[in-house]
């Protein structure tokens, strides 16, 4: 990944507004309950630019008006650190993990007096101190504060001078165009996942309940190697299927029902998401059978027209539309509009260091982003919640299934399952 960071600063670097500072914060881990923390994972745009795992870092980018400089500042151990956390990076290996120089690595306790000293006429190493300072404002909600604004507050209350800018447009922009060593991690994830749905196939005959089919999921992406799973693993029998983010999974399976997976491996901090549906009986019933396979069809269909130039707003209409018209051919539906009873979400979304990435959805396919095609079904009246979800790569001549291996065919899932142990 060293490559493809200093490459994303340098990128990153020609977006920026001459004589500007950019704050990225690595981050910590957010409070639980009572002298409990939730597990550390990076703030992805801190990641993104730095290749680092480690929280309360904080990446300073000083673009001048000829030249730029990168400076990374990093927790010093203390005693306690050691004893209680385990030991922080070390500069050495911060600076070999980054590419930033070392000698432009700190401790955090320095940060105060270098900002202020480029904030400061006479003495600002980029000449002239920056008058632009952006920051990674991704608002959650209206009500809750961006983590960078918290962290900068200080600063933003002192050097009144600056003027204070999102950096999202230009970090979202860069996230949507993966490049080979991200591809990889990726395709990694993603091969976590095809483990782990083999493993549910395999287990579903002897399970009772949803969530021991979350756990088989789990155990079989951990073994693997993942560090665990990129969101909350959706595992719904029947009509918890048709709940799109039903997580609580603490249903029983019942029998000759579908029950529909939408679930994904991390590899280092990089997603996967792949949606499946499996019958529990390991067979699917006639009717099972016919709505699964106009899901099936309208996944490969939408699959085979992404390329580049495409729009998520074709994308969209192409998929909605194949739907409408298998649908009615069967008589689902009678009325185009009635859909939106049996299908309410949109085709896909980017995916990378953040399941539902950052990106410009206004703008068409090019080659090297990466997307998910999840079409489904919702029947409430029947039970039946179907989702075939598969994480598509934009190529020059079209796209490439990084999850082409995870069956989806009636035969070979049944096949797969069927199978003893
Ligand atoms: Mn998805």
């Amino acid at each position: 990944m060293l490559e493809h960071v200093k490459e994303a600063r340098r990128k990153l670097f020609a977006r920026m507004e001459s004589e500007s500072v950019a704050l990225f914060y690595a981050g910590s881990m957010p409070h639980k309950t009572t002298d409990q923390f939730y597990r550390y994972a990076p703030q992805r745009n801190f990641y993104y630019f730095t290749n680092l795992n480690e929280p309360n870092m904080i990446l300073m980018l000083l673009k001048g008006k000829e030249d730029n400089k990168t400076y990374l500042f990093v927790e010093e151990n203390t005693d306690h650190i050691i004893k209680w956390e385990g030991a922080r990076m070390e500069k050495a290996e911060a600076s070999e993990r980054s590419g930033i120089a070392i000698e432009n690595i700190h401790y955090i306790k320095a940060f105060d007096g270098i900002f202020n000293q480029v904030m400061n006429y006479a003495r600002s190493v980029m000449g002239t101190p920056p008058k632009t300072l952006y920051l990674d404002l991704y608002h959650v909600n209206p009500t809750s504060q961006p983590i960078a604004l918290t962290q900068a507050k200080t600063i933003i209350d002192n050097y009144k001078e600056l003027s204070i800018k999102a950096i999202n447009e230009h970090t979202s922009y860069l996230r949507m165009f993966k490049s080979d060593a991200e591809i990889k991690q990726i395709k990694a994830a993603i091969a976590h996942t095809e483990k782990g749905l083999n493993n549910v196939m395999r287990k579903m005959a002897q399970r009772t309940h949803e969530y021991q089919l979350e756990a088989d999921f789990y155990h079989e992406i951990t073994l693997s190697g993942s560090e665990g799973n990129a969101f909350d693993t959706i595992a719904a029998c029947g009509s918890n299927a048709t709940v799109l983010h039903y997580v609580s999974n603490r249903d029983v399976i019942k029998k000759d029902a579908l029950m529909l997976f939408d679930l994904g491996a991390l590899h280092e901090n990089y997603a996967s998401d792949i949606s499946r549906t499996y019958p529990t009986s390991g067979t699917f019933t006639k009717r099972q059978k016919t709505l699964y396979n106009i899901v099936l069809e309208v996944n490969k269909a939408t699959i085979e027209q992404v390329r580049p130039g495409l729009t998520w707003k074709a994308l969209n209409d192409f998929a909605k539309s194949l739907l409408i018209e298998k649908t009615k051919a069967i008589g689902l539906i009678k009325e185009d509009a009635d859909i939106a009873e049996l299908y309410y979400h949109s085709i896909g979304h980017f995916m990378g260091l953040d399941v539902h990435d950052v990106g410009h959805y206004n703008i068409p396919l090019e080659p090297g982003m990466v997307l998910t095609i999840e079409p489904g079904l919702y029947v409430k009246d029947e039970g039946i919640g179907i989702r075939i979800e598969d994480d598509i790569l934009v190529t020059e001549s079209g796209y490439e299934n990084l999850s082409e291996s995870i069956i989806k065919e009636v035969d070979d899932i049944e096949k797969v399952m069927k199978r003893k142990k």
